[in-house]
């Protein structure tokens, strides 16, 4: 094969990929599907992006910039297509934000030619993760991240790192201002999001307290708090709306996910928990619903994950991970719920806003004990065993 032939094969093995019809899978446990194939992988992003495709210069048709995954997207509903702004990593462990687009959700995600360039501040960015996004009622589209740079109280510990929260808008999401990064008076920060409406005047900030940079210490849980502009972002004083709790899937530490959905029974929520195990630490899915007014006040908490990694997913560079901060409602209320599975690839997994209002009002919350458990399951097998005639093979 001939130069030529050889980037053809890689461009026409790419569009292949691209290209490839998605299925939802048959399996379902009535709340929401999973979609077979990933939404993107590395290989999803352009042979353009890791090639040289110069003869003269890459002879060998070699692979000169590595992408080693493609995960954690938020997500929006942009002129009519589905767009996620994707963390992108490249072999040199640093990530970066790209925009992938599907018209339907679900299949056909394609990268803009370039990666978003994302201004620095005068403290620059080790690694920038995990935006949220939100189109918030003051006209702008804010896309809220963690910034990640090295801790300067550890000079010589070479794994010391310090996680705040960076902040830039756009309008076209082309072009991207970086206002200075959220103070807060935690030590780190980590998943933080904004509303999408003012609250009393102010922007309402979901945060998450942190002691360390993995370890959320005698901090953590969801947090709220106001800050008066986004152009000096300062939240002075935040409460735990959702905090974590010994023997839950949060046990160790929980993160707000994307911008809550605004539905006629309050705000929706969804989130990710962590617990440990001997296997290492496990991340899961749940959802949660907060109320109209006051956003920050719970009032349904369905027990347990609402989604746990499975099968492929549950293997990647950071196993045992599924992480989501993006989902997206379009105006048939249904929703797309986008997933990294172990700090690797993107997933979807749809449903609609009747049935999620279902599912987090009508799921029993956690007792807490063993005991509570029994009850609740035995509640409704008693229901089922009276009504056995509806139901009986
Ligand atoms: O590696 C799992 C996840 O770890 C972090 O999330 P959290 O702050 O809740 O621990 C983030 O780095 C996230 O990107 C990652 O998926």
């Amino acid at each position: 094969m001939n130069y030529k032939q050889q980037v053809q094969k890689l461009l026409e093995q790419h569009e292949t990929l691209i290209r490839r019809k998605n299925e939802p899978q048959v399996n379902h446990n009535g709340i929401y599907r999973r979609w077979k194939n990933p939404v993107l992988t590395a290989a999803h992003t352009p042979v353009f992006w890791r090639y040289d495709l110069d003869e003269s210069t890459n002879p060998h048709l070699l692979e000169r910039q590595g992408i080693n995954a493609t995960f954690n997207a938020g997500a929006m509903l942009w002129k009519g297509k589905y767009i996620l702004v994707v963390r992108v990593e490249g072999h040199d462990r640093k990530s970066f934000f790209a925009i992938a687009e599907s018209e339907n959700g679900v299949d056909n995600f394609r990268f803009w030619d370039y990666p978003v360039t994302m201004p620095e501040t005068d403290n620059p960015d080790t690694n920038v993760y995990d935006m949220r996004l939100t189109a918030h009622e003051d006209g702008w589209i804010y896309g809220l991240f963690c910034t990640e740079r090295k801790d300067q109280q550890f000079p010589h510990d070479t794994s010391a790192a310090e996680a705040q929260c960076g902040i830039a808008r756009t309008k076209d999401l082309l072009h991207w201002e970086r206002l200075p990064d959220l103070i807060t008076y935690s030590g780190q920060q980590r998943n933080v999001v904004l509303h999408p409406e003012f609250v009393n005047g102010a922007y309402g900030l979901y945060t998450r307290p942190q002691d360390g940079f993995i370890s959320v210490g005698s901090g953590g849980g969801i947090g709220w708090g106001l800050a008066q502009s986004m152009e000096a972002a300062e939240v002075k004083e935040e409460v735990i709306l959702d905090q974590k709790i010994y023997h839950t899937i949060k046990e160790i530490k929980n993160g707000q996910g994307p911008a809550p959905i605004k539905t006629e029974a309050g705000w929706l929520h969804l989130a990710h928990g962590v617990r440990n195990t001997a296997a290492g630490l496990r991340y899961v899915l749940y959802l949660l619903l907060t109320d109209l007014h006051e956003p920050w006040k719970v009032t349904h908490a369905p027990a347990g994950y609402f989604i746990a990694p499975e099968g492929e997913e549950r293997i990647g560079d950071v196993s045992n991970v599924a992480f989501s901060n993006g989902w997206i409602v379009n105006d048939k209320k249904e929703v797309f719920i986008y997933y990294g599975s172990s700090d690797t690839r993107m997933h979807v997994a749809t449903s609609t806003i009747e049935i999620l209002l279902d599912y987090v009002r009508n799921t029993p919350a956690d007792g807490l004990r063993s005991a509570v458990s029994v009850e609740q399951r035995k509640k409704l097998i008693a229901k089922n065993l009276q009504n056995k005639l509806n139901w009986q093979l």
